[in-house]
């Protein structure tokens, strides 16, 4: 080892090696301890090169290089980042005392111990050390330190030092800059004098987020990216949408108006929309052929995070040839910006932050902004986080954060060309926390200084960004006095003119979605010819060569390959069938994605649509590989996620309604995990904001004995959200009616697009009561009520009609006392919503001779669907019959814990099905009883 080769941050550790040596030879390891052996440092070189040093001399030099290594790292804590002047923490590391050396010190050693490009244009260390405070702990503090990979610490350190992403700020771009603040200023202030009190959640204070977000997105747009995707919350929002999706004064003006009249009033069509602050936008780009969107955002703070990372995921993925997709991660930029206590405070943003690197989920990296203005509506940052900063969350998926001070514009561009170039070079996150302050209160009708009144006091006498920097062009010659107010008139009268000429009622848009004809799910023909199924079915059987499966997959394998032997009998499970689905949907050109907890195996070790080779783990996916197929499919597991999982697949599924999106839940109750996102944005977004999702959730729902937690997928929270046109919702109990109902879904998906909740069978998997024979899926389509074929031949002597859904209608026919029950029918309510008002009028008048009509269910009374259904059958049934419930009793409970309990009632509930007399056995919570008549329903 050539002792002599070391310089700058690197002499001072070798220094430091050798400082240890001296004291305690045995405490630096025996190959160091080698190379000192035959070692003696004298002096440095000029150049700060090792040859040499007096040993006192080494600690200066150790000190020099530690303290440059403190401002790096810990700079940002004493950077001047609050608009209003509070004291940064600052931290010791950051004088030379705490290295044990002098400002003097530091001039009598060259700059080079210091490295990096401060040295280079530096007389000495003292210079260059200088130089880094003026980066490191100015208006912007730099924290990348906890970044893991060097080369891109590396890049981020010389990004920082060479002041190479500061923006030029020659007079033509400076009064550019002018002017675009003056734009953003000026809208927020005509907007408070015109609508005083109006809620609009004002930018003022972090008014940057503008300019930020111009930088951003030309920089994106000349390199080429196609799609940006922003998600954002209240604050700003209307401004963002003026300035950045060009959305019209005009319209923004009308929405402050609120007419109401026939365009808006369309509660016919299930409309309803929403305030002005959630609205969202598509626009034409400034430049290129970049188009920009912000998805509309519920009130629910940073819900929208994975929705976007989701459509712009969607909007990188080319599906349309066979096989895997290709995620082109250029030709999108998704970009969300955070409040400084939402971020911290929600955990969905740890959810999407932990897919920004998952295969099937990562987008080459997502811009965040968070707008803090230091305030959480009246919370204080103690309040709101453990963090140091309101970043923190960050720093443990290793995204780099500037820190930026938003009364400092060119800090501010600084930081949104870095973030661009970053994000484009290493396609990862990067996060800007952009301080500033709020002007006003959380809205602007609410008085701030109740709560933060020493805040308020510094507020109230603040200059804007416009006045201190029109202020600062103004010293520095760059414009003239008359320049700054002649822009702030030109842009108050563009406004003043569209408010005096606006017609509310005309500029008003609201996004209807156009009605759908009625009737078109019911007419989809879905069969697929056994000739074709065969043929699929053989393609997907194909064993690539050399390809060694899992000796336990034979069996199935092998069952699969004799599935088409006798086109009548009934061979095909309920997997088989989805397969089948899934592989005639490709065929059909539409492609498919697949998410969810371990779906590729499938939870319940049915779907197998992933082999891993028994020798050498290589995976095989055949619905990527057979022949016939037009369209790509993927499948991924996902991460243990569901709110931020089904988030990121509702934006997908949004960005891309082409292509058929299924999410499936490990067992169905886990999707309460994602309430807010089936409240907010599933089943609400077409009433709201015109949105039109189809994404289908397949869940696991069944009373088998397995306890409370995984019994019921909770059907009564679609069936409490289902109204209008919002949602489908399916418990089907065969195979060729899954079969029928995803490809009428696939079919449906462009013109009749509805979310589709399947709740999915789990023992029912191989059950061969489920199973359906290849006739079924050639000659059927989807039936929304099941009669009981076998009743049906002597309909006359039917004295109760069962109506049951889903798992429990198996139990039914599958009963030994079924075959002794002449006088009782079991029909099957396959689809829940839409209630089949049709299919069910039609099997009540096939009975005749009803003496009751009963709902049967396996969930306790409070659950399941009957109190969706009773209001619903009474009108329908009318005088005919009297209606019964029979089901468990009201329970807080979804079902019993214990197995043996669940058996007893499960056995009585199918006893008292067929028995006519029959009453709860001892120990059981089941309950047969009389409905009532609801006083005012319909006869
Ligand atoms: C999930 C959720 N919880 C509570 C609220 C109510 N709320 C609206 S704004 C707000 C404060 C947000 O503070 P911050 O994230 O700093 O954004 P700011 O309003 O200051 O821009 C709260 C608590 C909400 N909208 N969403």
């Amino acid at each position: 080892m050539n002792l002599d080769q070391f310089a700058g941050v690197n002499a001072a550790y070798v220094f430091e090696l050798y400082e240890r040596y001296r004291q305690n030879p045995e405490s630096v390891d025996p190959a160091t301890r080698k190379a000192f052996e035959s070692w003696t440092p004298t002096d440095t070189t000029d150049t700060g090169a090792v040859t040499g040093a007096p040993t006192a001399k080494l600690g200066v030099i150790v000190g020099a290089a530690n303290l440059s290594e403190s401002i790096r790292r810990y700079g940002h804590l004493a950077a001047r980042v609050d608009p209003l002047g509070s004291t940064p923490i600052g931290d010791p590391s950051l004088s030379p005392r705490a290295h044990g050396i002098t400002d003097d010190d530091l001039k009598q050693l060259p700059s080079t111990v210091v490295g990096g490009l401060a040295a280079e244009t530096s007389a000495n260390a003292h210079e260059a050390i200088e130089k880094l405070r003026r980066v490191y702990c100015s208006t912007t503090g730099f924290d990348y330190a906890h970044v893991f990979v060097p080369e891109e610490r590396e890049w981020l350190r010389n990004a920082a030092e060479s002041g190479r992403f500061l923006p030029p700020m020659d007079q033509k771009h400076s009064t550019a800059l002018l002017a675009r603040i003056t734009q953003v200023e000026v809208f927020e202030r005509f907007l408070q004098r015109t609508f005083p009190g109006k809620t609009r959640f004002s930018v003022e204070g972090v008014d940057m987020m503008v300019p930020i977000l111009d930088e951003i997105i030309c920089g994106a747009a000349d390199s080429g990216t196609r799609h940006a995707l922003i998600g954002m919350a209240h604050r700003g929002r209307l401004n963002v949408l003026a300035h950045i999706l060009q959305k019209p004064y005009s319209q923004i003006l009308a929405e402050f108006k609120d007419p109401v009249n026939a365009h808006t009033l369309r509660l016919d069509q299930g409309w309803m929309g929403d305030v002005k602050y959630h609205a969202g936008a598509r626009a034409a780009a400034p430049r290129g052929q970049m188009h920009i969107a912000m998805a509309p955002n519920p009130s629910h703070l940073e819900a929208v995070n994975p929705v976007i990372v989701g459509m712009a995921r969607a909007a990188g993925t080319v599906a349309n040839q066979p096989g895997k997709p290709r995620f082109e991660g250029a030709s999108c930029l998704p970009i969300l910006i955070h409040g400084d206590a939402a971020f911290p405070g929600q955990g969905i943003v740890a959810e999407t932050l932990n897919l920004s690197r998952l295969a099937g989920y990562d987008t080459d990296g997502t811009i965040h902004i968070i707008a803090n203005n230091q305030v959480g509506f009246t919370a204080t940052p103690t309040e709101s986080y453990s963090t140091s900063y309101a970043s923190g969350l960050a720093r443990g998926f290793k995204i780099p954060i500037v820190h930026v001070n938003a009364d400092d514009p060119v800090a501010c561009l600084e930081a949104a060309r870095l973030a661009w170039e970053y994000r484009a070079r290493f396609r990862r996150d990067f996060l800007i926390d952009l301080i500033g302050y709020r002007r006003y209160g959380h809205n602007e009708g609410d008085e701030p200084s109740f709560t933060q009144p020493v805040m308020y006091k510094k507020v109230g006498t603040h200059p804007t960004v416009r006045e201190i920097f029109a202020d600062s062009l103004l010293k520095q010659g760059t414009i003239t006095p008359d320049i700054s107010e002649a822009l702030v008139k030109k842009h108050l009268t563009k406004l003043e003119e569209t408010f005096a000429s606006l017609k509310p009622e005309q500029d008003f848009v609201a996004p209807i979605p156009e009605p759908v004809p009625a009737g078109i799910a019911g007419k989809t023909q879905t069969g697929v010819a056994t000739s074709e199924l065969r043929a699929i079915n053989d393609a997907l059987l194909a064993e690539p060569q050399g390809f060694t499966f899992h000796k336990k997959l034979e069996r199935g394998r092998e069952r699969r390959k004799a599935m088409f032997a006798n086109p009548d009998e009934r061979t095909i499970d309920w997997s088989a069938a989805e397969e089948l689905a899934f592989a005639t949907i490709l065929a059909d050109g539409i492609p498919i994605r697949l998410t969810g907890e371990d779906v590729e195996r499938g939870t319940f070790s049915h779907r197998h649509a992933a082999f891993h080779d028994a020798n050498t783990g290589k995976v095989f996916i055949p619905l990527q590989e057979f022949a016939q197929s037009r369209a790509s499919f993927e499948i991924h597991n996902s991460p243990l996620s569901e709110n931020g999982a089904i988030g990121f697949e509702f934006g997908y599924n949004i960005q891309e309604p082409n292509r058929l999106v299924i999410w499936e839940a490990q067992y169905g109750d886990f999707i309460n995990g994602a309430q807010v996102m089936l409240d907010q944005f599933v089943t609400s977004g077409r009433a709201k904001w015109g949105l039109k999702p189809s994404l289908v959730f397949l869940l696991p729902h069944g009373y088998e004995g397995a306890g409370p937690e995984h019994s019921s997928a909770r059907p009564e929270r679609f069936l409490q959200a289902a109204a209008d046109i919002n949602l489908r919702l399916v418990n089907c109990t065969t195979a060729a009616q899954y079969f029928h109902l995803l490809r009428r879904q696939a079919a449906l998906l462009t013109i009749d697009p509805l979310p589709l909740f399947v709740l999915t069978p789990k023992s029912l998997l191989r059950n061969p009561h489920v199973a359906s024979s290849a006739r079924e899926l050639e000659d059927g389509r989807f039936q929304s009520v099941l009669d009981d074929a076998e009743a049906r031949t002597r309909a006359k002597g039917v004295k109760r009609l069962v109506l049951c859904s889903g798992k429990v209608c198996v139990d039914l026919i599958s009963s030994e006392r079924r075959a002794a029950a002449k006088n009782v029918a079991i029909v099957r309510v396959e689809q829940l919503y839409p209630f089949p008002r049709v299919a069910l009028g039609d099997v009540l008048a096939a009975y005749p001779s009803l003496d009751d009509v009963v709902w049967l269910q396996e969930e306790p009374e409070n659950m399941g669907a009957w109190e969706f259904m009773r209001p619903l059958l009474e009108e329908l049934i009318g005088d005919r019959a009297p209606l019964r419930y029979i089901g468990r009793t009201r329970s807080a409970s979804p079902s019993e814990g214990s197995s043996a309990w669940h058996q007893l009632n499960q056995k009585v509930l199918v006893e008292q099905a067929f028995d006519l007399e029959s009453h709860a056995s001892e120990g059981s919570m089941v309950l047969s009883k009389p409905v009532r008549r609801l006083t005012g329903s319909k006869r």
